[in-house]
């Protein structure tokens, strides 16, 4: 069932997992959001139940400077613990299918901002916000007269994450700039400080990051904005990251308004899209290929084909598909 009731949900979900085992899920290729997420999450709800943090997929380092992170278990399949587990909760997604590859559990409880219309979940509780995180606020930490810095910290990290260090802040959602200053005041966070504990890239990753700046093509097709890309057939993290390093430019080239990223897996292609809110709705394209997401950043993977090949795919694609159906006003 699906809410917008934030008491509703906080009642349903107390009695639920009240003395419990309660498995705290993000999706899988977790972000800061869901890290922040489940981790501010995870301190707030171990006075009432016994939490356990999974994710399903290889393990990320990105966040090991931060206290409670060497509580999150990187699994294979977080639904292979539903023996252990009398409740899950599942943070920052909208469908049990971006959490596991398996069949869903009994119990699971969602709290999420993407766009919901119907849900798969129990009960899932779904807020038009820039962020997870600030759902986690909300229900967990507004009211406490003191929050510990490093939760605070946790916090803003998700909050720098999905909002693009607020870039992607508008009318009607600014109020997560209010959180964010509870959260810098309370913690007595300096922000630069904060981010130079996880988004520095190494020297190998810049290395590979040259390659694939060398890759990138720009790209014109008829009644499509013009748009970016790039992609990495290599299977090693530096690869990887330096792929997701690039997301930067494909909004702040002049007169490239969007574009998108394709990271070769085990089994397939991953696709990272984005834009600028005047040009696509991504969206749209990647619930084409059964992905994702936001109207601005959206995922998607194509299985089976090589990066390259899965290029192709989406590309071709675009040209057959009617632009109109997917330009923004
Ligand atoms: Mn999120």
């Amino acid at each position: 069932m699906l809410t917008k009731d934030k008491d509703y949900f906080k009642e349903k979900l107390y009695e639920s997992i009240k003395g419990k085992n309660v498995i705290i899920a993000s999706h899988i290729s977790p972000d800061d959001d869901s890290i922040g997420s489940c981790i501010s999450a995870y301190f707030h709800l171990k006075d009432i139940c016994n939490p356990r943090i999974m994710i399903t997929g290889k393990k990320n380092d990105r966040w090991k400077e931060f206290e409670g992170f060497d509580y999150v278990e990187f699994v294979e399949d977080i639904a292979n613990f539903k023996e252990d587990a009398d409740v899950y909760l599942v943070l920052d997604g909208n469908s049990w299918s971006r959490f596991s590859y398996l069949a869903k559990p009994k119990k699971v409880f969602c709290i999420d901002h993407h766009f919901a219309q119907e849900t798969d979940l129990d009960l899932h509780l779904y807020l038009d916000y820039p962020c997870c995180v600030q759902i986690i606020y909300e229900l967990f930490y507004e009211e406490k007269s003191v929050i510990p810095k490093h939760i605070c910290e946790i916090m803003l990290v998700g909050i720098l994450g999905d909002t693009g260090n607020f870039s992607y802040v508008k009318k009607g959602s600014s109020e997560v700039l209010l959180v964010a200053q509870k959260l810098i005041e309370q913690g007595d966070i300096q922000v630069q400080e904060l981010q130079s504990k996880y988004s520095k890239m190494g020297k190998n990753v810049f290395e590979e990051l040259k390659k694939i700046i060398d890759n990138a093509k720009i790209v014109q097709l008829e009644g499509w904005p013009t748009f970016i890309y790039t992609y990495t057939e290599s299977l090693e993290s530096d690869a990887q990251e330096a792929a997701s390093a690039f997301l930067f430019y494909l909004r702040t080239i002049e007169g490239v308004d969007w574009g998108f990223i394709a990271k070769q897996d085990e089994d397939g292609t991953k696709f990272s899209l984005r834009t600028l809110p005047s040009a696509v709705n991504v969206r749209l394209i990647a619930e084409n290929f059964n992905g994702g997401g936001h109207d601005n950043a959206a995922g998607m993977k194509i299985p089976r084909l090589k990066a390259g090949e899965a290029v192709d795919k989406l590309i071709d694609f675009l040209k057959s598909a009617s632009p109109e159906k997917f330009l923004r006003k």
